[in-house]
């Protein structure tokens, strides 16, 4: 993936072909490490775990929970108490400059909602392609190339591939916009339940066409053998080759499949309607990802 080396043109071009694009060192070290300690308070207040301290991560057997990359359940309020106590601004201040500098000034407007993509060591030790939980999370409109919403991961820490990144396929959004404008349907149902993101963009919400959220990943596997071949429960060992390096071309567009990976004070920059899943993080340490939501203006 690209850095921010590049100019923002080739980055928004990025953007636009992959649905992802790394911008790299967008919130300053020292906010970093503040927000980084910040967050860990908040973790260590509410639930007694503590980064540098591994016997406290699993102290309580229901959290965190899951297999191969364990979360912490109940996130939301240290979210929204970091945000309440202003924790958020300087790394919030930041992103807004680049989102700005790539999309043109004043196109997205940040939700003020923060999640956390905390995980932890699961019970696999050696990392593999996910073949598992691939989706989509908005619509997919004709005629409209670009998502109601961006997510920003935010890296407070460096996340490599074995620290269980988020896992997406290039282009994948860009084979929905040719699935929707062959299979579109109206749905003003499936617009309204997107309405904290599209409220105002639409003039006659009942009239767009889309594919509605959920229907990309079965539309693609079953007509394309890669993409069926990549949620097969399959062993496969060069299925990291295959959907990692050699990808696949179809109707103009490459897809491969990419890791999310960073360093701390990198962002992400994703649109929603791209296909993703999570891997299981393999390694010694928390993976350090928050993720803040923009919302399109016009
Ligand atoms: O935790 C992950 O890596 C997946 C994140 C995800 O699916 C999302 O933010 O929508």
């Amino acid at each position: 993936m690209a850095g921010n080396d590049r100019p923002d043109s080739e980055n928004l071009a990025r953007f636009r072909d992959d649905g992802v694009v790394r911008l790299c060192d967008v919130v300053a070290g020292n906010d970093i490490t503040k927000l980084r300690s910040d967050f860990w308070h908040e973790v260590d207040q509410k639930f007694s775990i503590r980064e540098d301290d591994p016997d406290t991560w699993f102290s309580n057997p229901h959290n965190p929970a899951g297999n191969g990359s364990r979360r912490l359940s109940g996130m939301n309020p240290v979210m929204a108490d970091l945000r309440e106590n202003n924790k958020l601004l300087a790394a919030e201040a930041a992103i807004q400059v680049e989102v700005d500098r790539l999309f043109g000034a004043g196109r997205w407007k940040p939700l003020h909602k923060w999640y956390s993509l905390l995980t932890f060591p699961g019970e696999q030790t050696r990392w593999s392609l996910p073949h598992t939980s691939w989706h989509n999370d908005e619509p997919i409109v004709v005629g409209d190339n670009e998502p109601w919403s961006i997510f920003v991961f935010v890296f407070l820490d460096r996340v490599e591939r074995s620290t269980g990144p988020t896992v997406a396929i290039t282009g994948s959004h860009r084979r929905g916009e040719a699935i929707a404008s062959e299979k579109g349907v109206r749905s003003e149902r499936e617009v309204r339940a997107f309405d904290h993101v599209n409220s105002g963009l639409f003039a006659d919400p009942g009239n767009l066409r889309l594919l509605p959220v959920g229907q990309l990943l079965p539309e693609l596997t079953s007509t394309n053998e890669w993409f069926r071949d990549l949620v097969a429960d399959t062993a496969d060992v060069r299925r990291v080759e295959r959907y990692m390096g050699e990808g696949t071309a179809h109707g103009g567009i490459d897809s491969r499949v990419v890791d999310l990976t960073a360093e701390a004070g990198d962002v992400i920059i994703f649109d929603p309607r791209c296909l993703h899943t999570y891997s299981a993080n393999v390694s010694d340490r928390p993976r350090q990802i928050l993720r803040i939501d923009f919302r399109r203006t016009t």
